[in-house]
């Protein structure tokens, strides 16, 4: 009786990558790294509670957030691996202001960009919640050889070649898609290794999770209040009321929402007129990860994330994503009720 083998992530990568039209190997390496950097801050997350990389950096990003080390630290670890792909001539990322070009002889070949949320969700951090890494990869526009320009990463989401998170939960997964559909790896402590566990993943078309800070409910727009009174409805028909689990970490609430059916709603405030979420390495990326799941990534307006222009690389949007008839039916509240 042959003994039953999990398949590790760099065997999946392999298999798929023929189905890939740029194969070469590349992206399989540069997935390969980011599963390697992921493992090095799983450590770090798992006993974050023991070492002194808790509490506040002493710095703040340019989102005006105290960053947390663990922050600080996944950032670096990441940066490292991209760079140690020689593959990757660059990154943009929450925790740098500007992008981070990699002008080694190696990497100035490299073909590719990275948009990176090292660690989303940081605020949970020292409370023992679920936090995760982010990441969105672009073929580079600049030539080969030179270095990488503000331009490679203002390409629209439509561009991206693969996307995925990491979550750092009750287990360690890493979530990512190359456009050949959302597959799902279960680090496996025992043997180090990403094992699929989730070889296809389909996001139900409804669900009864809606996930939004309902902190903020005031200074939400009017379409946005008139749905989740809708979600707070009676109505035993549409399963309604819905459940509302919101937990501070993009992440962790989308892919719950991804395996269970749900949305995750970031709409522009008073506070935030543009939204709060990050276009280049938080929606971008989801949003691809949730369209090749069968789900929905648009701004509330019916615009498509993924066919936003970037102009700015913190650029922020409003984001709905999630079960497709969740997002179309919060949309039409939008649209019936505006601003
Ligand atoms: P708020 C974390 O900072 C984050 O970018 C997402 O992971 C999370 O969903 C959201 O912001 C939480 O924001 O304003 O509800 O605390």
């Amino acid at each position: 009786m042959p003994a039953f083998r999990v398949l590790t992530l760099n065997e999946v990568i392999i298999q798929k990558q023929s189905a890939f039209p740029y194969a070469k190997g590349e992206l399989s390496r540069l997935l390969s790294h980011i599963g390697l950097a992921a493992k090095i801050v799983n450590k770090q997350v798992n006993k974050a509670g023991l070492v002194n990389i808790l509490g506040e950096a002493h710095h703040v990003n340019i989102q005006g957030e105290a960053q947390q080390k663990l922050d600080v630290y996944a950032d670096e670890v990441f940066i490292k691996a991209l760079k140690a792909s020689g593959i990757v001539c660059g990154i943009a990322s929450e925790e740098n202001d500007e992008i981070v070009i990699f002008d080694d002889d190696l990497s100035l070949d490299g073909s590719y960009v990275v948009c990176i949320d090292p660690l989303d969700g940081s605020s949970n951090i020292d409370v023992n919640v679920s936090i995760g890494t982010i990441f969105s990869v672009f073929r580079r526009l600049s030539p080969k050889g030179q270095k990488a320009t503000i331009e490679d990463f203002l390409q629209p989401g439509t561009k991206q070649i693969a996307a995925g998170y990491v979550i750092y939960g009750s287990s360690t997964m890493l979530v990512y898609t190359t456009g050949l559909g959302t597959t799902g790896f279960t680090l496996e402590p025992s043997i180090g290794e990403f094992c699929l566990s989730h070889p296809y993943m389909v996001t139900p078309k409804s669900g009864k999770i809606y996930s939004i800070n309902e902190g903020n409910y005031i200074r939400f727009p009017q379409g946005v209040k008139s749905y989740l009174k809708y979600c707070q409805e009676e109505d035993k028909e549409t399963s309604r009321p819905y459940t509302s689990r919101y937990i501070g970490s993009l992440v962790a609430d989308f892919h719950r929402n991804l395996l269970k059916g749900g949305i995750y709603i970031y709409p522009k405030t008073a506070s935030n007129p543009n939204g709060k979420l990050r276009l280049l390495y938080e929606c971008n990326p989801i949003a691809f990860l949730a369209e090749q799941a069968g789900g929905l990534a648009n701004d509330g307006y019916g615009n498509r994330i993924m066919e936003i222009q970037p102009t700015s690389i913190h650029q922020r949007v409003s984001f709905f994503t999630g079960s497709k008839n969740m997002v179309i039916t919060a949309e039409n509240f939008m649209k019936e009720m505006g601003d």
